[in-house]
């Protein structure tokens, strides 16, 4: 009776120890995967998941002093365009043709989203000045703004500065329909 009880709490600690172990290897995983940064998808481009590191490396960076209601304050990050750029986007001289049918959708945590034209944000065309922000003042922007965050700076209003950006798709304006 003894011997059997013993057994049976050697035998639970090993069924608690393999689900201990499954569950963090599904935890580790699925945090590897998710690793915060910024989904790239839609049209055009290879779907692409950008960390924070990979957005820490990526050149060229710009500085914008921009102020968003009386906050004035220094936002570095990456073009948008180069971030679209490095998925495989088109831009330069491929945005011509169908392409200038292509926009831009930022997606946020809350489910805020902003577009931009893709040949507004091509400094061949357009003078959008707008970044993908991963620093605030010299610093990592903080879990209520970010960590990512849009700063058109060309805008009047903050309106399509997109706060905890999550994901960016490129997408074709569809068709007119025909008229009645
Ligand atoms: N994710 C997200 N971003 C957002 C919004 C929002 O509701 N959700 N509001 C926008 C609007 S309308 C404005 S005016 C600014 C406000 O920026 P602030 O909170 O830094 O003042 O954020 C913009 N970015
Ligand atoms: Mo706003």
């Amino acid at each position: 009776m003894r011997a059997k009880s013993r057994l049976m709490i050697v035998a639970s600690r090993a069924v608690f120890a393999l689900a201990l172990s499954f569950a963090c290897a599904h935890g580790f995983a699925r945090d590897a995967a998710a690793a915060p940064g910024v989904d790239i998808g839609g049209e055009r481009v290879t779907p692409t998941h950008l960390t924070l590191a990979d957005l820490a490396k990526m050149v060229p960076r710009a500085d914008v002093h921009a102020s968003a209601h009386g906050d004035a304050a220094v936002w570095s990050g990456v073009p948008l365009i180069d971030v679209l750029k490095s998925a495989g986007a088109p831009t330069g001289d491929a945005v011509r043709g169908p392409a200038l049918a292509l926009y831009v959708r930022v997606t946020a945590a809350d489910g805020y989203r902003a577009v931009f034209a893709l040949a507004e944000l091509d400094p061949g065309i357009g003078h959008a000045n707008v970044i993908l922000a991963d620093r605030k003042d010299g610093k990592p922007i903080d879990d209520k703004e970010g960590p990512l965050r849009l700063i058109a700076a060309g805008d009047g209003r903050p309106a399509r500065w997109v706060r905890q950006v999550i994901a960016i798709d490129v997408l074709s304006a569809p068709e007119r329909a025909a008229s009645p």
